[in-house]
């Protein structure tokens, strides 16, 4: 028996009613999607397609996984929300499992992506002013060109993509803007009154813009030697997907703040946070920040089984070795219209050459043979499937992207 009576719609129907209706925020590709499993989606149609976006990687466990599903249900039917004003027998051991698996010694429980990172920004701003020592309201934050970190009016402020901020001011000052993956701008962006540093381990809506080696272990040294916090924002990267629970520890480095979000919660629910260590975190005291829906128990219900099938059924090694052979038969193709493949885990992208006329083109190609992608800035598209794809799953896909490249 279905909870919502569902009409009989044609595609068509559902497209209208949104064209109508709904904020022209987005440009989807014409496909509505009505169930998931897996890597698996279908549309109403009843059409079968590898998800090849995951969400932005916020269902790096797989579509509607059966183990949280039933940890949300059973948690759904206990207690949902209770507001911080009282506590709740969730987030203590959502606490102590999360900060175990990431070595973290405290945390800021909060729904999105751009919540964990607006809060990163409120916590070194006032660790700057009583720790540090910064006169008030000098406060500045170095941040990177090409940046994404959310769509919130301090986060778009500081960003270099016009379509993010443009007829959206004024905006909060106090941000410095270097070129990513330049160690010495860093070192020389650095002012008395720098308290913080922010930036993606990989630049995700840049197009997977990986930083060169060594870079991010000379920021942690930069950082460290000039008293300023590290803010590493993983909430793209993190979680697994570039084949380590976080991308940092592919140079070994510990961020002073990491930001985690989307596959906190395998995709169930907004479920965000900020991961710190004591002496930064400790600057809140209590009233100073919070959040309706901040480390509810829902939510940390789902959180701790989202991140216990990550670790337990090995999805971190399988986006290891499967974004290793996604990215050798994407580079074995050898056609000109490809200018590059780069990627790290199951993060991938392939940038055309101008001349081939835009990846959309080809993202509706592959959809027509049961892939969804997304492209980024024109020219690039990314590839990131759900965690736990296998080897067959992606030698098809493979295949389709083959296929595919023969219209470009
Ligand atoms: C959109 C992409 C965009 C993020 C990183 C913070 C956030 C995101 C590194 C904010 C969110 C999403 C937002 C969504 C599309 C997608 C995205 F990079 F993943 F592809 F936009 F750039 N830090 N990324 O990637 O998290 O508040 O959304 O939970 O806004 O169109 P959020």
């Amino acid at each position: 028996m279905l909870a919502h009576a569902q009409r009989r719609m044609e595609t068509a129907d559902y497209l209208s009613i949104e064209q109508q209706l709904g904020a022209h925020n987005y440009k989807p590709l014409d496909v509505v999607l009505s169930r998931g499993e897996g890597v698996w989606v279908w549309d109403t149609e009843g059409n079968k397609y590898l998800d090849c976006l995951s969400a932005y990687s916020a269902v790096n466990q797989g579509h509607c996984h059966p183990r949280i599903l039933d940890a949300m249900i059973e948690q759904a039917r206990k207690l949902t929300l209770t507001s911080r004003a009282f506590r709740n027998d969730q987030l203590a051991l959502f606490y102590e499992e999360l900060c175990a698996l990431t070595n973290s010694h405290k945390v800021l429980p909060m729904n999105s992506g751009a919540e964990a990172v607006e809060s990163a920004i409120k916590i070194v701003r006032k660790w700057g002013y009583e720790v540090k020592g910064v006169p008030e309201n000098k406060a500045e934050i170095i941040v990177c060109a090409d940046n994404f970190h959310g769509r919130t009016i301090a986060i778009v402020g500081f960003s270099t993509d016009p379509s993010s901020s443009r007829n959206f001011g004024p905006f909060a000052p106090g941000f410095k803007v270097i070129p990513f993956g330049d160690a010495d701008a860093l070192q020389a962006a650095i002012t008395p009154n720098t308290v913080a540093f922010l930036a993606e381990p990989i630049q995700g809506e840049a197009g997977v813009i990986i930083p060169p080696k060594g870079y991010l272990r000379r920021v942690r040294e930069i950082c460290s030697k000039a008293g300023i916090a590290m803010i590493l924002d993983e909430i793209q990267t993190g979680l697994g997907r570039t084949g380590k629970l976080l991308a940092e520890q592919h140079e070994g480095v510990e961020a002073d703040l990491t930001l985690i979000g989307k596959a906190l919660s395998g995709g169930f629910y907004p479920v965000s946070a900020v991961l710190s260590n004591s002496e930064v975190m400790n600057v809140l005291k209590p009233g100073e920040h919070g959040s309706t829906f901040g480390g509810n128990p829902l939510a940390c219900a789902v959180s701790r089984m989202a991140l216990k099938v990550l670790k337990d059924e090995g999805m971190i090694e399988n986006a290891a070795a499967m974004g290793d052979v996604f990215m050798a038969g994407l580079r074995g193709f050898k056609h000109s219209a490809i200018k590059e493949v780069r990627g790290l885990g199951l993060m991938i992208a392939l940038e055309f050459h101008p001349e081939a006329g835009g990846a959309r083109r080809f993202c509706e190609a592959l959809k027509q043979r049961g892939l969804l992608c997304k492209e980024t800035h024109t020219h690039t598209v990314r590839f990131a499937p759900p965690l736990v794809i296998k080897r067959a799953e992606i030698d098809w896909a493979l295949e389709q992207v083959e296929g595919a490249l023969k219209t470009m």
